[in-house]
């Protein structure tokens, strides 16, 4: 690792050096209150808890800009009019950015790192132009690549969809993408490759085949895997669920339907959920109710750590800091054995309103900082309070006996009739919500980071 944090010739971000922890009592904006990298909970680090990962999209592409105004952030490594040269600049001061947040990993698409050029060879070119300089920025800094994905919904070719565009030439198009991609994926040794739908869905049925678009869909993903797993892929495939926008009904509408689709058509194997927090709620889902859905069929992938904006319900991709729902995430997680692949990926903005570079900085922090706390917090849950005992009894009914036997699948119906008739009207127990609730925030007061 270098000893400087930043590379190259110019210091992106001057006067900010590598974020420390400082402890819960610190008032500096920019250090760690509560996550300690290094610091050790239940079996591993809190860094090998947590995964983190910035994404290159929000953070050093976007600027601001709404569809009622343009961008309100300087970003000063996007001056130059030569587009490669400004692709240059911008990874110079994503890992600048990476290495001072302290972070393990980051995400990108393959529009974000390079641009496309005028045909596809070109665009080929590009991305590998910057993959090149990408690896060695991930050699000099130790930063990990936590997932790569095609920008498969901003190109006006994507505009009926991208795997499920009715015209083969724009699907094709769409191949030749994630192609590369997957390339430059596998070439900095990426561990999971994302497919979110952004424009995999339509506007209205009456101009679309939904049967023909979901068949192409699955065949898409198909090649993929199966390229994929030929240059040496040996991550996992996640597809990102999310029920609108920008389309009227995208096809990933949340987990579960997302894990029908894989096990309809056999891509269960390779293929794994990203769960973002925030396309939880615009599903009218809890994130914590996604996360469960994932791991009881096995299928949690990965996280797209945000939240949303509860009056709105618009992608709004703020920052987490809610600690009850990084508490509910890190419960879910934990009790599921922690991530595999998978890691907390911050698709996250910062407001338009927030003008500062430090900006960045102290919404990352914020983040980090939420997690950790939700971290230490779920982890004392776990190993303390009796919230598991009380949800195992609620079901003890089935541990033996008839239960059991029901739920071995040794009962037929008229077997569950014998039985009520036998045993007569069931006793009334409470599911004592409240107390649960309670529990949740006794703990949440008595851990201090
Ligand atoms: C948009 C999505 C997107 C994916 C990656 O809503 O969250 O950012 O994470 O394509
Ligand atoms: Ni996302
Ligand atoms: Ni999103």
């Amino acid at each position: 690792m270098s000893a400087r944090p930043w590379i190259g010739n110019r210091e992106y971000f001057p006067g900010i050096s590598r974020i420390e922890y400082e402890g819960p009592e610190s008032d500096n904006p920019l250090a760690f209150k509560a996550y300690d990298a290094d610091r050790v909970v239940g079996d591993k680090t809190m860094r090998d808890h947590l995964r983190f990962s910035i994404c290159y999209w929000h953070t050093f592409c976007a600027d601001g800009a709404d569809p009622f105004g343009p961008g309100t952030r300087p970003r000063p490594w996007s001056e130059s009019t030569d587009r490669l040269k400004a692709a240059e600049e911008k990874l110079d001061a994503a890992f600048e950015f990476f290495s001072k947040m302290t972070v393990p990993y980051f995400c990108f698409h393959d529009r974000d790192m390079a641009p496309e050029g005028a045909n596809v060879t070109e665009s080929e070119k590009n991305l590998q132009h910057l993959v090149g300089r990408a690896k060695a920025r991930q050699k000099d800094t130790g930063i990990r690549l936590l997932w790569g994905t095609a920008n498969l919904f901003s190109h006006p070719r994507y505009m009926n969809g991208a795997s499920t565009n009715p015209d083969f030439d724009v699907v094709a198009q769409a191949g030749a993408q994630v192609k590369a991609a997957l390339e430059a994926t596998v070439e900095l040794g990426g561990e999971n490759f994302v497919f979110w739908g952004g424009r995999e869905g339509y506007s209205t049925l009456f101009n679309t085949d939904t049967g023909r678009e979901l068949e192409h869909m699955a065949r898409f993903l198909g090649m993929a895997r199966d390229y994929g797993r030929a240059i040496g892929f040996n991550g996992a495939f996640l597809i990102e669920p999310k029920p609108m926008e920008p389309m009227y009904h995208q096809y990933d509408v949340d987990a579960q339907t997302v894990i029908g689709f894989l096990r309809q058509y056999g891509l269960a194997d390779d293929f794994k959920v990203n769960v973002e927090a925030n396309h939880a709620t615009l599903a009218g889902h809890s994130f914590a109710h996604e996360l469960r859905m994932c791991t009881n069929a096995g299928m949690l992938g990965s996280v797209d750590a945000n939240r949303g904006n509860p009056q709105n319900g618009w992608d709004t991709d703020q920052f987490p800091a809610d600690l009850y729902d990084t508490v509910q995430a890190m419960l879910i997680v934990l009790e599921d054995g922690g991530f595999k692949t998978g890691g907390l990926n911050f698709d996250a903005k910062v407001r338009r309103e927030s003008t500062d570079l430090e900006d960045l900085f102290i919404a990352h922090i914020g983040g980090m900082d939420s997690y950790a706390r939700g971290l230490l917090i779920a982890h004392e849950m776990l190993e303390k309070s009796s919230l598991a005992d009380f949800r195992r009894e609620r079901y003890a009914s089935f541990d033996n006996g008839q239960g059991q036997a029901f739920a071995q699948g040794k009962l037929s119906l008229e077997d569950l009739r014998e039985h009520a008739a036998k045993q007569g009207e069931s006793q009334k127990r409470s599911g004592r919500q409240e107390w649960v609730e309670n529990v949740i925030n006794d703990f949440i007061f008595r851990v201090k980071p």
